[in-house]
């Protein structure tokens, strides 16, 4: 069908961009980078064979401009352009354009981005396919009695979700039948002003759930694999902090369960790409069908981890027309891997973002331990991209193995320059709740308090700075380490240790 890609390029910027000319390289594939002014000294620009500006800082005047990425894809004598994540990587318009072009895009087809994008058109046929819902509307409800009927129906509390929505936009939870009129006006009105598109469909509200994705593979031959599950629920307002591989929640019957469900969604849209099938786990482990991420996503890691497979060159070799070169069978997962975001973030100010120069940035290292970042050390964040600049990953042989290497990891984090989420992801790693693997979507909103991460008080960093001269007068007059009485080692003195016992302020 499609040809051999000779030379790619990609529309996106940071750790994603690095990720895809990570691959390319490895296949042999020339990579075309593209920037705007402020990311000239950007690693993913350092790090393609050829670079060209797009436009100034502003996304709408650089990394959406459709028309000059395809423009400069074909100056450049490119074959296919990959869109990473966000963008235009669910644009159907920009997949077709890039088509009507003569390049291959490295995703699904426009027309399967189209039917997963509208949330009504996608239940409907899973609904066909026989892929379990939530029970609620097929299509968007006209009228209040439509709305109260329904609702009746399904039972409260019900969730009133935008057609045109996704990620939790334009939602509303209505627990009794008075409020219902109200609640579907002020939807309707949140939808058309967000998405100029005010058609709002009802589901029955499922309490205490747990959201966890099956990650696919299709090819152009009709073959579709699940390469199993994330676990996603630790998230705050909608966006998530930490995910991992597998979830604590799905046995193999479950993963095969869900993963048909999966498969057969992908088959329903004529999928082509990788993509992910987004699930509602209920307590009794019942599922539903959310909706469908028809791309790359930011925690597409943790599923390599587990699985060994390099999801990024699955899609352009797919994308070239050939077949996958494994069958559900071969597909093992193996050990656990979590996945930290890295933003920045003042966690201590209601998660504002930070700006500023990364003066210092030293990844942690060893074994399992997987740094995917977009920023190099001396670059400079800035308000204009998203605050995620890099990705933690790590692989321990099992769940237990791999939160001890992540909170090991998290530790060995040297960042100045700007604040970090860091502390927030350590604060959930030492959480007896997420050890024990007991947690559903309301986890952060749930445990999590400001005050927990607070900056120390005047009198704890006094405390902090007479504790470092003591220890180390104690270790002076031993003539290095410390020995206390009966030879116990005693407390290190090191920055590192001071640093994590009081609070962690620079
Ligand atoms: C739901 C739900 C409960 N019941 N649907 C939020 C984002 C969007 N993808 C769907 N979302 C939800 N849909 C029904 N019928 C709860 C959520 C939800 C949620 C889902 C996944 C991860 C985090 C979430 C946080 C709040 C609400």
């Amino acid at each position: 069908m499609n040809a051999p890609i000779r030379s790619l390029l990609i529309a996106n910027r940071g750790e994603i961009a690095v990720r895809i000319i990570r691959a390319c390289k490895e296949l042999g594939i020339r990579t075309v980078a593209v920037y705007s002014e402020p990311d000239i000294n950007a690693p993913h620009v350092l790090a393609a064979d050829e670079a060209f500006c797009i436009g100034p800082a502003p996304s709408s005047e650089s990394y959406l401009r459709m028309a000059a990425i395809i423009e400069t894809a074909r100056a450049a004598g490119c074959d296919a352009i990959h869109p990473g994540y966000g963008f235009l990587s669910e644009n159907a318009a920009f997949a077709k354009a890039v088509v009507e072009a003569g390049m291959i895009f490295v995703g699904p087809p426009g027309r399967a981005i189209e039917v997963m994008g509208d949330k009504t058109s996608a239940r409907t046929l899973m609904i066909q396919r026989g892929v379990p819902v939530v029970p609620g509307t097929e299509s968007a409800v006209t009228s209040v009695e439509e709305a109260e009927r329904t609702a009746g129906e399904v039972g409260y509390p019900v969730l009133l979700k935008a057609a045109a929505g996704g990620g939790g936009k334009g939602m509303r939870v209505v627990e009794n039948p008075a409020d219902i009129g109200k609640a579907l006006e002020s939807a309707q009105n949140e939808a058309r002003s967000a998405f100029g598109d005010d058609r709002v469909y009802i589901e029955k509200f499922v309490v205490q759930p747990r959201h966890v994705e099956i990650q696919v593979l299709s090819d152009a031959h009709g073959n579709h694999l699940y390469l199993g599950e994330r676990e996603c629920s630790i998230q705050r307002r909608h966006q998530k902090v930490v995910e991992e591989a597998p979830s604590v929640i799905v046995d193999d019957e479950l993963r095969a369960r869900m993963g048909k469900a999966a498969t057969e969604a992908a088959r329903a849209c004529g999928y082509v790409n990788a993509g992910t099938i987004e699930f509602l786990v209920d307590g009794d482990r019942n599922f539903y069908f959310l909706e469908m991420n028809t791309r790359l996503q930011v925690e597409h890691p943790v599923t390599e981890m587990v699985t060994g497979i390099d999801l990024v060159k699955m899609q352009i070799l797919v994308a070239e027309g050939r077949p996958l070169p494994f069958t559900q069978e071969d597909i093992r997962i193996r050990g656990h891997a979590i996945e930290c975001r890295i933003c920045a973030e003042d966690v201590r100010s209601n998660f504002l973002p930070d700006t500023g120069v990364l003066a210092r940035y030293r990844p942690p290292q060893g074994f399992g331990i997987r740094d995917d970042s977009g920023v190099a050390e001396g670059g400079e964040i800035s308000i204009h991209y998203d605050p995620m600049f890099a990705k933690l990953i790590v692989w321990g042989m099992d769940r237990k193995d791999a939160i001890r290497k992540m909170r090991r990891a998290l530790d060995e984090y040297v960042i100045d320059g700007v604040e970090t989420t860091i502390p927030f992801c350590r604060y959930v790693m030492d959480h007896p709740k997420f050890n024990e693997g007991d947690f559903q979507i309301d986890f952060v909103q749930k445990y999590y308090r400001p005050e927990y991460l607070r900056r120390p008080t005047e009198d704890e960093k006094i405390a902090a700075v007479l504790a470092a001269v003591f220890s180390e007068e104690e270790r002076e007059k031993a003539g290095g380490t410390v020995r206390e009485s009966g030879d116990r080692p005693a407390r290190s003195c090191s920055p590192w240790a001071l640093r994590h016992r009081y609070g962690g302020e620079r």
